[in-house]
């Protein structure tokens, strides 16, 4: 048990020992927070053996609250430190497509070849994104061609993804989190050191009006996760961004094909997100305007399948680790040569973006990511116009986990390692 943990829907901090119990007997309703229907919430004072609160009515309770918001979390919530990572970044910029493959990426990945268990901590919290994650990898017709605003939709501002808690004069709403519990497991070389690695990972699908300029609302802080989070996955789309855009137009022109299609519908700037998300935990934190931030900036350019052909450098979509025995060790010097061969790329054509997250933080990476790993198919709709499209069963994600396991080892030490570091440690004795 932790002494001290903090809520990932409200973000507050509190001791674990004042955590409220969700009473079951059914007579039991009235919360004075989410409203008479609800199951009371109460501090306990009778427990059974196995620590389990007891109700006024004798029944034995088996779901735990937050004591500030009162919302129902999950109990790894107070054996494991949060480990919060924000994704953010301007509507149609990739978010909830990124979000999608990097659970789906996670799950099969990080178990197998990184030794890291990787699951749901509470499956009926997930589900909008297991949604997304069926859509896109589990598809019913994956064989067919089917729009992408289809498989994942844009994320709403309001609705199912979102609770509502009443405190008397106010009600405040707070975007549902997506939990996983993350453990080394038995093939882990630190695997005697898994209790102290082990965390709750909290993620968010933000809809990215919520991190435009004035949308900020204490009613509805949506987005505060950013002060919290050690590591920011902010998305930036090279298909929304004019000056990539037509560089696509003229690079496709010239072998005969056309991306239009597949370019954002949206054109926008996008550094402004990135400096109201700055702004935003610069108020939040009290931090001053000239100090930077400490947290890991990831600067995730997505639909890298569309653009990766203007960087002849690297292979982007070669995923830059190797096994050793099983284990997978991290290509670090060919994911800082990417890095800086983007940070050069983005400085050419969008030197507004590089400037302010050069100019706000002191560790930055930059990574190519795509959730699709192949162009989309141009598809005619019955209207006449033409949207991008994939099968689903084609669809192959590349880049996609690689800011994530950055995160890790910017928090949590040796849990992700080089490839040098995993020759040296499981090396054949009789080699060594
Ligand atoms: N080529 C390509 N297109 C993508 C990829 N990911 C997303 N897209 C396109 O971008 C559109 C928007 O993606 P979303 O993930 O819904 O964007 P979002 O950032 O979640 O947008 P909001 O929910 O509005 O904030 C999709 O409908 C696709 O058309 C990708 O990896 N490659
Ligand atoms: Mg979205
Ligand atoms: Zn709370």
């Amino acid at each position: 048990m932790l002494a001290k943990t903090s809520c990932p829907y409200c973000w507050e901090e509190f001791d674990t020992a004042d955590v409220l119990w969700v009473a079951a007997h059914e007579s039991l309703t009235g919360d004075e927070l989410l409203g008479p229907d609800k199951p009371v919430r109460f501090l306990p004072s009778v427990f059974t053996l196995n620590g389990e609160a007891v109700d006024l009515k004798g029944m034995v309770c088996r779901q735990i609250a937050c004591p500030h918001c009162h919302l129902i979390i999950p109990r790894a919530a107070l054996e494991m430190v949060p480990l919060y990572l924000s994704i953010l970044g301007t509507p149609a910029s990739g978010k909830s497509y990124y979000l999608a493959a990097l659970s789906w990426q996670l799950r099969r990945l990080l178990p197998t070849q990184f030794a890291i268990d990787f699951s749901d901590a509470d499956p009926s919290l997930n589900i909008t994104l297991s949604e997304y994650e069926r859509n896109l990898f589990l598809h019913p017709y994956s064989d067919r061609y089917i729009p992408l605003a289809d498989l994942i939709p844009k994320t709403q501002t309001a609705g199912p993804m979102y609770e509502s808690v009443n405190y008397g004069d106010h009600s405040v709403r707070y975007s549902k989190p997506f939990l996983f519990v993350l453990r080394p497991n038995a093939r882990h070389p630190y695997h005697k050191q898994a209790e102290e690695m082990q965390r709750l990972v909290c993620l968010y699908d933000n809809s990215g009006e919520h991190f435009r300029p004035g949308q900020d609302d204490p009613q509805a802080p949506v987005t505060w996760h950013l002060a919290r989070s050690q590591s920011w996955i902010y998305v930036f789309d090279p298909t929304a961004d004019p000056r990539f855009r037509s560089l696509l137009q003229q690079m496709y022109h010239r072998n005969n094909s056309q991306v239009d299609y597949a370019l954002s519908e949206f054109p926008e700037r996008q550094d402004t997100v990135l400096l109201e998300a700055v702004a935003r935990v610069r108020r939040l934190t009290r931090l001053s305007a000239t100090q930077a931030l400490d947290k890991l900036l990831l600067v995730v350019v997505s639909k890298a399948d569309v653009w990766f052909p203007l960087v002849s450098e690297d292979q982007l979509n070669e995923e830059p680790w190797n096994l050793v025995r099983g284990l997978a060790g991290l290509d670090s010097d060919r994911i800082v040569r990417r890095s800086a061969l983007l940070e050069s790329l983005l400085s050419h054509y969008s030197p507004e973006v590089v400037g302010a997250a050069r100019s706000n933080f002191e560790r930055v990476a930059y990574i190519a990511a795509s959730a699709l790993g192949q162009v989309p198919k141009p598809l005619r709709k019955p209207d006449g116009k033409v949207v991008p499209g994939v099968k689903p069963s084609e669809v192959k994600p590349w880049g996609v986990i690689v800011p994530f396991l950055l995160a890790l080892i910017h928090t949590i030490p040796n849990s992700i390692l080089s490839l040098r570091r995993i020759e040296k440690l499981i090396s054949v004795p009789s080699r060594s």
